[in-house]
């Protein structure tokens, strides 16, 4: 995208790029927005052509300062997907039919985590007769594919995750406490978890391509030979290891956040705020009102259930007044299709461009209460139960710091910081679990790292846009 820009000869509107990760993020719309002038500015064509997107806004208390950038403009436009089960996608599943050959109950503390995943190691549990099963399994790419933040979450509260994918301003350790912004990697809980995963690792019970393979071959792993091999494994959801509604993906049991030694019981929350950088319209637009009043009807319930899904009467039906939501509630619309985001399809956006798939609306998709859940068409049925049983309960989204906007000096100072920071710690966090460093001897000289790439200031930073954001400064 950004060497369409440079060679000036650009579309009218930019659509479904990807998010703020991927396609036009803060900095982009700094650039391109603020500086340049490419994209035009939104808000006087929300006022007059969006009424869908603005009542959207309204309900939302805080979004239209999240959208605006910092000469007051909004150059993007939000997608709304208020995912009630990704909000708690850092799940853990757990394969029950060796727990039930072995007597062993569903773990709930550490310590018991532990005890299981040896018994799994020693006690032939696939009864095979070969010592073949490898006790917990990840992926260093996949939809929370990572086994490391469920568990830290045990010992402290943390997004931090292993991967160098992931996104380097939300998942690096940074945590909200009340108006106060702070960090874990450097905490003695942190430490402690630390331990505890490489005693995991170092014991054979995390299997160690999990820091080397995408989930992909995480998925081979699990399907591919003809007894099970794996016990525990890392997932938003069964499809990130297994094949929905295969024998495999039935048998793996959610797990409820552990318990750890000093009580803590945590559980990553996502925040499902709108995402920007989906849409925006370049100066070379003819007709801003017409584009702005065609995206507009993607956040009425139609164009969002088009756009997730194809044409009414093929993809999807609305709901008639006997057929009831994910939430119990009255249901607003019939999937007649399994979802399906793999296969390549011409029919619907899918996961692109904007929509209002609010809370409302994706809770809204009626169920029969017939279905089976762990078929591919109870899949949206089978994760709202997991997650409002088994995940809900230990959910503290205050702890979350909502994305933050930094002004163009501050991101200058902290774009190479942050990475560099991001990098060293998720780095380190493999090589204390692998044991290419050792917890006890090594901690002082990884905080000094820490010092060094200066933490201190990248916090001061953060704590700086969350107050600007915030209205507190
Ligand atoms: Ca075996």
């Amino acid at each position: 995208m950004n060497i369409i820009l440079a060679s000036g000869d650009y579309p009218d509107v930019f659509f479904g790029l990807g998010n703020q990760e991927q396609g036009i993020g803060v900095s982009q719309e700094m650039t391109y927005g603020v500086q340049e002038e490419m994209f035009l500015p939104l808000n006087d064509l929300i006022d007059q052509y969006m009424p869908n997107l603005s009542a959207l806004l309204d309900e939302r208390p805080g979004s239209r300062q999240f959208l605006t950038a910092p000469d007051g403009n909004i150059y993007s436009l939000p997608d709304f997907n208020e995912c009630y089960h990704c909000s708690l996608s850092q799940k853990m599943w757990i394969y029950e039919p060796w727990l039930e050959k072995l007597g062993l109950d569903m773990p709930t503390t550490t310590e018991e985590l532990y005890n299981v995943l040896v018994a799994f190691r020693d006690q032939d549990p696939n009864g095979n007769g070969l010592k073949d099963e490898i006790p917990m399994a990840g992926a260093i790419s996949g939809w929370n594919n990572n086994p490391e933040t469920f568990l830290i979450n045990a010992f402290t509260y943390t997004n931090l995750v292993a991967s160098l994918d992931s996104n380097v301003n939300s998942a690096v350790g940074f945590y909200r406490d009340g108006d106060t912004i702070k960090t874990m990697v450097n905490s003695a809980e942190y430490k402690e978890s630390l331990k505890y995963l490489a005693k995991l690792y170092k014991e054979g019970l995390i299997y160690p391509a999990t820091y080397t393979q995408d989930s992909d071959q995480l998925t081979q792993l699990v399907e591919g030979p003809e007894d099970n091999i794996v016990g525990v494994v890392a997932g938003g959801y069964g499809g990130m290891f297994s094949i929905v509604g295969g024998d495999r993906y039935r048998n793996f049991k959610a797990m409820a956040p552990l318990q750890g030694p000093e009580g803590a019981q945590f559980v990553r929350y996502f925040l499902q705020a709108p995402v920007i950088g989906n849409v925006a319209i370049s100066k070379n637009c003819e007709s801003p009102e017409a584009v702005a009043r065609m995206i507009d009807y993607l956040y009425t319930d139609e164009g969002t259930l088009m756009s997730n899904y194809g044409f009414e009467g093929e993809g999807w039906r609305y709901a008639n007044n006997t057929e009831v939501g994910l939430d119990g509630k009255q249901a607003i619309f019939k999937l007649l299709k399994p979802w399906n985001d793999m296969d390549p399809q011409n029919n619907c956006f899918v996961m692109l461009g904007v929509r209002a798939n609010t809370s409302r609306m994706r809770n809204g998709e009626a169920v029969d209460p017939n279905t089976d859940l762990y078929s591919a068409e109870g899949l949206e049925a089978l994760l709202y139960q997991v997650t409002q049983q088994v995940y809900a309960p230990y959910a503290h989204p205050e702890l979350e710091i909502p994305t933050l906007r930094f002004l163009e000096e501050e991101d200058d100072a902290y774009a190479s910081k942050r990475v560099a920071y991001a990098n060293y710690v998720r780095q380190s966090l493999v090589k204390f679990i692998t044991g290419n460093w050792d917890v006890d001897a090594e901690w002082n000289e990884y905080i000094q790292g820490l010092d060094k790439l200066d933490l201190k200031g990248i916090l001061a930073l953060n704590q700086k846009a969350f107050d600007r954001q915030n209205g507190s400064n």
